[in-house]
């Protein structure tokens, strides 16, 4: 055996051996780097003689490949079981319960909008979602908001830079373009809430840029003003937990809906404490209104045939009422000991028939 062939036999034998991706670095290093053995082997080509020269060096054009691709092969199958080690040491059971002395918490925004699912879905509602990033027709235009509206201007809609055909996508204002999205592509009858993210170029005390909206849709041949009416006293009666608290419907505007109307509900402030359920004071708590016949029929819905209601209400202003959250900006200061404070267990669900809250 030459020099070379032990070389190659050792080599071999140290490349299959390495134990991980450290050890197989320290040996490529002592073989192929700039003082390893087959480096220094081919500055020895220098001394030779021509016709030793060419053919030592293309044997050792050959050993330094094979050896290369030894390290090659070696490597990927270290980095395979390096990889295999690890996903089996961090594998965790998904299908465990989780422990009920679990200190995560559900932040008061997600509680309140599965309490809202809860109550709409024993209605029969279904839950629709949409894109966070909308266009003009069905943020605005299919709303029939006029063009001039303000609500369209720079200073309450978050717009993303103009596309190349002079269009701006915007932040959507409102959850109402899934309702839009929904009437589109669903023939009546209808019944979705849509709870989710909103935008408005608002920041002080008592907005945040970003808040969240629950919004809701029926629509079918004969849905009227009592419809809409039942349905939203249920609601704000099981919400609250107070099988008498006083509503009132107070006509209103909107672009959308026509008549339109604020919903209030009864409160007391005596003593500087502001208690719902039955007194001399009222608190605005969502809108509504029966919708628009543009809308409908800008929704590809005939108007003629379909009439329909349709609500709002923003997330952050009722579950600070329920539950007596006085400032709006903690919730998104992710500040631990505040959801300590305000969160819920993990594993107490809102059902209508376990109760809501706990
Ligand atoms: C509100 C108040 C009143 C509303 C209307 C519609 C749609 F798409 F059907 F036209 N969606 N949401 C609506 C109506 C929203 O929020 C305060």
């Amino acid at each position: 055996m030459t020099d070379l062939d032990t070389l190659v036999s050792k080599a071999r034998a140290d490349i299959a051996a390495a134990a991980d991706l450290t050890a197989l670095d320290t040996l490529r290093v002592g073989l192929l780097g700039k003082k390893g053995d087959i480096s220094l082997l081919m500055k020895t080509l220098g001394e030779m003689g021509p016709e030793e020269r060419k053919s030592f060096g293309q044997r050792i054009n050959v050993v330094r490949d094979e050896v290369s691709a030894a390290l090659d092969a070696r490597k990927i199958v270290l980095e395979e079981s390096a990889l295999e080690a690890r996903l089996a040491a961090e594998t965790i059971d998904v299908t465990l319960p989780i422990r009920p002395e679990a200190e995560g918490r559900i932040h008061p925004i997600s509680q309140t909008i599965d309490e809202i699912v809860a109550i709409f879905g024993n209605m029969g509602f279904a839950v629709a979602e949409g894109p966070d990033i909308e266009d003009d027709f069905h943020n605005f235009t299919a709303l029939n908001f006029p063009p001039d509206h303000p609500a369209r201007q720079m200073h309450d809609t978050f717009f993303l830079p103009e596309k190349a055909d002079g269009s701006r996508m915007l932040l959507r204002t409102h959850t109402s373009p899934v309702q839009v999205r929904t009437m589109l592509s669903q023939k009546p009858p209808i019944r979705v809430i849509i709870p989710g993210r909103t935008y408005r170029c608002d920041s002080d005390m008592t907005h945040t840029p970003m808040f969240h909206q629950v919004e809701g849709l029926v629509i079918d041949e004969k849905t009227n003003m009592s419809h809409l009416k039942g349905c939203l006293i249920e609601f704000v009666r099981t919400f609250f937990e107070i099988d008498d608290v006083p509503v009132r419907f107070r006509p209103s505007f909107f672009p959308f809906t026509e008549p339109s109307a604020e919903v209030d509900i009864g409160c007391s402030r005596a003593g500087g404490e502001l208690k719902i359920g039955a007194g001399a004071d009222w608190l605005e708590i969502l809108g509504c209104g029966m919708v628009h016949p543009n809308v409908l029929k800008n929704c590809g819905i005939d108007p003629d045939k379909y009439q329909g209601f349709a609500f709002g209400m923003g997330i952050e202003r009722i579950a600070m009422l329920k539950y007596g959250i006085p400032d709006l900006r903690t919730f998104f200061e992710s500040d631990l000991r505040w959801l300590k404070h305000y969160g819920f267990v993990p594993l107490d669900v809102p059902t209508l028939a376990g109760g809501l809250a706990r």
